[in-house]
């Protein structure tokens, strides 16, 4: 009896130190870094922590860059013709592109840059704007290239040049007649001196955002011909990302870098359906270009997500056709949106001034940044003490006004982000009903003050 028990204690005693030691090798295996050195210092991203604090405070929400009014009703059924079309719409399709999209991408093009663009070639399909970047990136950038960045810029292309072993070169654009002059999206410029500054030996490529977010600026043809200059004599590609290529307003006119001579075998155009058609959702964007870079693309797309939602793909397509057959009439959505607008841009710029904010009127894109540095709030927040004064404002504004908007300063690097931390962004592509709740909000903060 005493033998079995000591042989029962004996397997426990085995067993619970094969447990120890697996833990113990398990706790040695953890403390090993598990994450590619790829990921340090690209961890942060506003849209997760913005998006997320206006959704635990449910605030009128002037953040995040997407309509809240629904897409035009011709390519919502164009949409739902697509999921109810059979089969072949909810099956894979071609890689790069579905054959009708990139068909009618590249006739639609061909128009404007004045290029004969061949669908399979020279286009493909990504998922979203966001791909595009990322693909082009991953094909261009090698360990050690350089990557001009014109500042302010889309968050995400200084850690995807990271992402693939380059370095980001940032140069800024400035008010010129220094802040309190520069009142227009159009008095914020780059200095050419400073720009041709920045190439060297390893620059790969310039990355230029026309209309500009978070600005609105629309860069003049003499200011893309300076830029497409310097590419040129430096032998560098141009990344030129126009996904709010039809939001143009007071007439000013979106010129397209690619379209400018010589340009075009060195330019990828990056597109989105999501800001064309107000479907944000949809996911589905472009990238543009001649065939011997796409195919480098292409390359790094058929290893990651090989091809986006046929159905959604189709849909963009018909709207794309529709398009084409009224381009250029008053019945265009491409005339239409930026016409209705242009007038919420303006009903929120008298909004801002009204209550002590000044705002730098947008020539073009989603949103008008506005400049606070008149403004003093009262924040008790000692987690954000250390944050960029716009952070803190930003967060004060949701946390106490409840109204969201994205500090301007997380538009810029390090080296530039301190001399425009009194800028915060408005997104003004909302519904009547949301503006006028914004800016019930802030003229009511307005009396308090
Ligand atoms: N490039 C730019 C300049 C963008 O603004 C965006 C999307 N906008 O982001 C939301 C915001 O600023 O609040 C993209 C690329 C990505 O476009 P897509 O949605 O097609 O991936």
């Amino acid at each position: 009896m005493l033998m079995v028990s000591t042989r029962v204690a004996l397997i426990y005693r085995g067993a619970s130190e094969r447990l120890i030691h697996k833990t113990l090798i398990n706790k040695i295996m953890m403390a090993r870094r598990i994450h590619s050195r790829r990921l340090d210092g690209v961890e942060k991203n506003i849209w997760v922590e913005f998006t997320q604090l206006a959704a635990d405070y449910k605030v009128v929400n002037l953040g995040q860059g997407f309509p809240d009014f629904l897409p035009p009703k011709f390519i919502q059924d164009a949409f739902c013709k697509a999921v109810s079309g059979g089969c072949p719409m909810h099956q894979y399709t071609r890689a790069f592109g579905h054959p009708s999209l990139v068909a009618i991408l590249a006739k639609f093009f061909s128009r404007i840059v004045g290029h004969e663009i061949h669908p399979m070639e020279d286009v493909l399909v990504t998922v979203g704007a966001y791909q595009a970047l990322f693909c082009t990136f991953q094909a261009l950038v090698d360990e050690g290239d350089e990557v001009i960045i014109i500042e302010p810029s889309f968050d995400c292309y200084q850690p995807m040049v990271k992402m693939a072993g380059g370095k980001a070169v940032f140069v800024p654009l400035r008010p010129s007649g220094g802040s309190s002059k520069a009142l227009s999206s159009g008095d914020w410029v780059l200095s050419a001196e400073e720009l041709a500054s920045k190439f060297s030996p390893k620059t790969k490529a310039v990355v230029i955002n026309t209309p500009n977010n978070p600005t609105g600026k629309v860069y003049k043809a003499e200011e893309l011909q300076m830029i497409a200059d310097l590419c040129v004599e430096h032998d560098v590609v141009c990344i030129s990302d126009e996904v709010y290529e039809w939001l143009t307003y007071d007439g000013r006119e979106h010129v397209k870098i690619a379209s400018l001579p010589g340009m075009w075998e060195r330019t990828i155009t990056i597109g989105s359906a999501g800001k064309t058609f107000s479907a944000t959702g949809w996911k589905v964007g472009w990238a543009i270009g001649s065939k011997d870079i796409m195919k480098h693309l292409k390359t790094v797309h058929q290893n990651s997500v090989y091809h986006c939602a046929t159905a959604a793909q189709e849909a963009v397509a018909e709207g794309f056709q529709v398009e084409y057959d009224r381009f250029g009439s008053p019945e265009s959505y491409f005339k239409e949106l930026p016409k209705r607008l242009q007038i919420k841009r303006d009903k929120l710029a008298l909004c801002l001034e009204s209550v002590g904010l000044q705002p730098i009127k947008p020539e073009g894109g989603y949103f008008m940044i506005a400049d606070i540095s008149a403004v003093k709030f009262d924040f008790n927040d000692t987690s954000s003490q250390d944050e960029p004064h716009d952070f803190r404002f930003v967060k004060w504004l949701i946390k106490e006004k409840g109204l969201a908007t994205i500090p301007v300063s997380a538009f810029y690097s390090l080296e530039h982000s301190k001399d425009f931390e009194n800028y915060v962004r408005f997104c003004f592509t909302k519904e009547d009903s949301t503006l006028d709740a914004a800016e019930e909000i802030l003229k009511k903060w307005g009396k308090e003050k």
